[in-house]
């Protein structure tokens, strides 16, 4: 059954680049589910109110679908054949899958040996042309940068203004379902440009009339790939979420700006409280997120034990809101989820052993 829902560009192309001679290229992206997060707002102390944007649920399992389907439509309008990015592996998927539905050729740079399984297989399923290059996500992006400003490929990164157009389509959704924007949004930052995304995409709502508040922006790099926390660029950046494995991020100065016009802030979560956010969402929630995406959970237990959220005077009686952007599934990363879980207990094909396994 159709329900309706025909993606991001359909649904909100009044404040999209797009007009009637658009070749919408879509999987019907976007419209994900914004969860309550009851037991895990108890866990860390009952003080907010937790929201999920779960964004695994995209058609690729990311939210880079919603950028993407704007970047390939508008690059087909436009008339290229070819599309190119660098990625830490789910902009990759994303264009594959996009360019390929598109009819158009598709080029991915990989940083070799650091994309996690999923997001690899899912690229060259759709039929991509992969690169593994022997250096990391910014030396990739660097190469695209110059091979799309030379040659007729269209670069699909978030540096085409198009994917930022695309993304900041999921704050308008937040604000549709919540009646009006959270008093925080919780982010994960890489090459930062999904942060900006949903900056441009709160203060163009405001601007429209339909909410009449903005969220702080809170947004949480990986102890080890932090360039905008530690104010400069990490050379060889280190982190078990390698999404977001980034020394120099694209929109590093759109970043700050969205972080200080919002009075928000940029800080940092080592890889175990990244595991123990991953962990947290999937056991208390039911909700499986790839690491990176447990960034922006994790760092909302951080802020909250320093007291972040009470320093701020909320003027009803009611608790803060917070909404965490959880931006890719936990399915693209299985062999991450394999190391921290417990494993299974092996037992012999005996009713009775079995049972006794149980604990009975
Ligand atoms: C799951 O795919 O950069 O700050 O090349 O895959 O907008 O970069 C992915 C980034 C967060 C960070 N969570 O978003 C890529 C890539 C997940 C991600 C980010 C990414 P940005």
């Amino acid at each position: 059954m159709d329900n309706g829902w025909q993606g991001i560009i359909e649904a909100y192309k009044e404040f999209l680049p797009v007009s009637a001679q658009t070749p919408i290229v879509s999987l019907k992206e976007g419209n994900t589910p914004l969860i309550e997060a009851k037991n895990l707002s108890q866990a860390i102390g009952g003080n907010l109110q937790i929201w999920l944007k779960y964004e695994g649920l995209n058609p690729t399992g990311s939210f880079k679908d919603r950028g993407m389907t704007m970047a390939i439509s508008k690059a087909l309008e436009e008339g290229s054949k070819a599309v190119m990015c660098a990625s830490t592996g789910n902009t990759s998927a994303s264009a594959a899958c996009y360019a390929a539905k598109a009819k158009m050729d598709c080029v991915v740079l990989i940083p070799e040996g650091a994309i996690a399984l999923g997001k690899l297989a899912q690229t060259l399923m759709h039929g991509a042309k992969v690169l593994a290059v022997q250096g990391n996500f910014d030396d990739a992006l660097n190469l695209v940068r110059e091979i799309t400003a030379k040659y007729p490929i269209t670069l699909v990164n978030s540096l085409n203004p198009y994917r930022l157009e695309g993304q900041k389509t999921g704050a308008f959704e937040i604000c549709d379902v919540l009646g009006g924007s959270p008093d925080y949004h919780a982010i994960p930052v890489g090459n930062a440009g999904n942060i900006t995304a949903y900056w441009k995409g709160y203060k163009e709502y405001k601007q429209a009339g339909k909410i009449n508040t903005l969220p702080r922006m809170i947004g949480f790099q990986a102890a080890g790939a932090a360039p905008i926390v530690e104010g400069k660029i990490i050379e060889n950046p280190q982190t078990i979420a390698t999404a977001i494995k980034i020394g120099n991020p694209a929109s590093w100065k759109q970043a700050e700006a969205a972080r200080d016009e919002s009075g928000g802030l940029i800080d940092k979560v080592t890889d175990d409280e990244i595991i123990e956010a991953y962990k947290m969402l999937a056991s208390l929630e039911g909700v499986f997120v790839e690491p990176a995406s447990a960034a922006s959970v994790a760092g909302v237990i951080k802020l909250n034990k320093q007291g972040y959220f009470t320093r701020l005077p909320i003027t009803d009686y009611r608790l803060p809101t917070i909404v965490c952007i959880l931006t890719g599934h936990g399915l693209k990363d299985p062999d991450r989820a394999i190391k921290v879980a417990t494993q299974p207990t092996i037992v012999p094909a005996k009713l009775k052993k079995v049972v006794a396994a149980i604990g009975y």
